[in-house]
C-alpha cells in the first residue's frame, strides 16, 4: 500500500479498513498534511470493493489533541475565510458512503472531538477525554462540533462543554450516549471496533450503504420527510439482488451468499 507520514493504514480483518492517526510528537494534532493524507486513505478504502467498513483511531494517549494550533496561530481572516481553512475536513463525511467507526482513546479535543463525532458509530475506552477547548484559545469549534455535539448530547450539555471548555470523561460520554460503548482498555476499544466493522462488512454492501444513508438523513430532515425518505429507499432495495438472496436464504434455512448487487 501507500506509505503515509502521519497515518498507519491496514486491513486487520476481512472487509475492514483501519486507519490509525500516527503523529505522536504532537498528540495527533490535525495539521493540514495529516488531513490530506486522511482524506486520501479514506478515499482509497471507499473505492476498494473488498472493504465494507472502516475504523479510525489514534494512539493510546490521544485520538487527536485538536487542529494544529501552531499551524493556525498566525492565520489572518483572509487566510482562514479566503482560503476556506478546514473546508476540506468536511469532505470526510460527505464522500464516505461506507460506515466509519471512530475508536477514541485518550484525548479527543477540539478538532479531534469533531473528527470523532464524524464517525457513524463512536466507541471509546475508559481513558477517553472529550472536549471543545476552543473558547480557551479565543475561538469556537470550527469543524462541526457546535452542531454534531449538540445533536449527540443535547443543548444544555453541549453549551456547558463549549462555553466552559471543560472536558467530558469516558464514563459521562457513555452515560450521555455520546459513544455507543465504553471499553475497559484502549486495546479492547480498537479490537471491539474492528470486530463490529467486520460484522458490518459481512452484510450486503448495498443494504449497509442504504442503512447508513437513511439514518444520517434523520440528522437533517423532520420525522415525516425522514420516514418518507426511508420508505423510498426501502422499496428501492426490492430492486437489489441481495434482497432476493437474503430473504431467499432465510426461507430456505440457508446462509446468505451476498452478491453486493
Ligand atoms: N496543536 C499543536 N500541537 C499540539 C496540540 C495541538 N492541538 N496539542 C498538543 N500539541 C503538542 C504540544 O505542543 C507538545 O509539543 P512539544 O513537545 O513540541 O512542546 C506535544 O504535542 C505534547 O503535548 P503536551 O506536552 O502539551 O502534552 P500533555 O500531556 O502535557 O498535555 C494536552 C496534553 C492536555 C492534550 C495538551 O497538549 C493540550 O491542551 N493540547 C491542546 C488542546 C487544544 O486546545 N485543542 C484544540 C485546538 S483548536 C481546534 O481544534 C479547532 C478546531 C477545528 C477547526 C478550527 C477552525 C478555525
Amino acid at each position: 500500500g501507500v506509505a503515509f507520514e502521519h497515518l498507519l493504514v491496514s486491513s486487520p480483518k476481512p472487509g475492514v479498513g483501519l486507519v490509525q492517526l500516527n503523529r505522536p510528537k504532537a498528540l495527533n494534532a490535525l495539521c493540514t498534511p495529516l488531513i490530506l493524507e486522511l482524506n486520501s486513505a479514506l478515499r482509497t478504502f471507499q473505492s476498494d470493493k473488498t472493504i465494507g467498513a472502516i475504523v479510525l483511531t489514534g494512539s493510546e494517549k490521544a485520538f487527536a489533541a485538536g487542529a494544529d494550533i501552531k499551524e493556525m496561530k498566525d492565520l489572518s481572516f483572509a487566510d482562514a475565510y479566503g482560503n476556506d481553512f478546514i473546508e476540506n475536513w468536511s469532505d470526510l463525511v460527505t464522500f464516505l458512503k461506507k460506515p466509519l467507526i471512530t475508536a477514541v482513546n485518550g484525548y479527543a479535543l477540539g478538532g479531534g472531538c469533531e473528527l470523532a463525532l464524524m464517525g457513524d458509530i463512536m466507541y471509546c475506552s475508559n481513558t477517553a477525554v472529550f472536549g471543545q477547548p476552543e473558547i480557551k484559545l479565543g475561538v469556537i469549534p470550527g469543524a462541526g462540533g457546535s452542531q454534531r455535539l449538540t445533536k449527540a448530547i443535547g443543548k444544555s450539555r453541549a453549551m456547558e462543554c463549549i462555553l466552559t471548555g471543560e472536558n467530558i470523561l469516558a464514563k459521562q460520554a457513555g452515560e450521555w450516549g455520546l459513544v455507543a460503548k465504553v471499553f475497559e482498555s484502549p486495546q479492547e476499544c480498537v479490537d471491539g471496533a474492528v470486530k463490529m466493522a467486520e460484522k458490518i462488512a459481512g452484510f450486503s454492501q448495498i443494504a449497509v450503504k442504504a442503512a447508513k444513508e437513511v439514518v444520517n438523513k434523520s440528522q437533517d430532515l423532520g420525522i415525516r420527510e425522514g420516514v418518507e425518505f426511508e420508505r423510498r429507499v426501502f422499496h428501492g432495495l426490492f430492486g437489489s439482488r441481495d434482497q432476493k438472496v437474503g430473504m431467499g436464504a432465510f426461507a430456505a434455512k440457508q446462509k446468505p451468499e451476498w452478491t453486493h448487487e
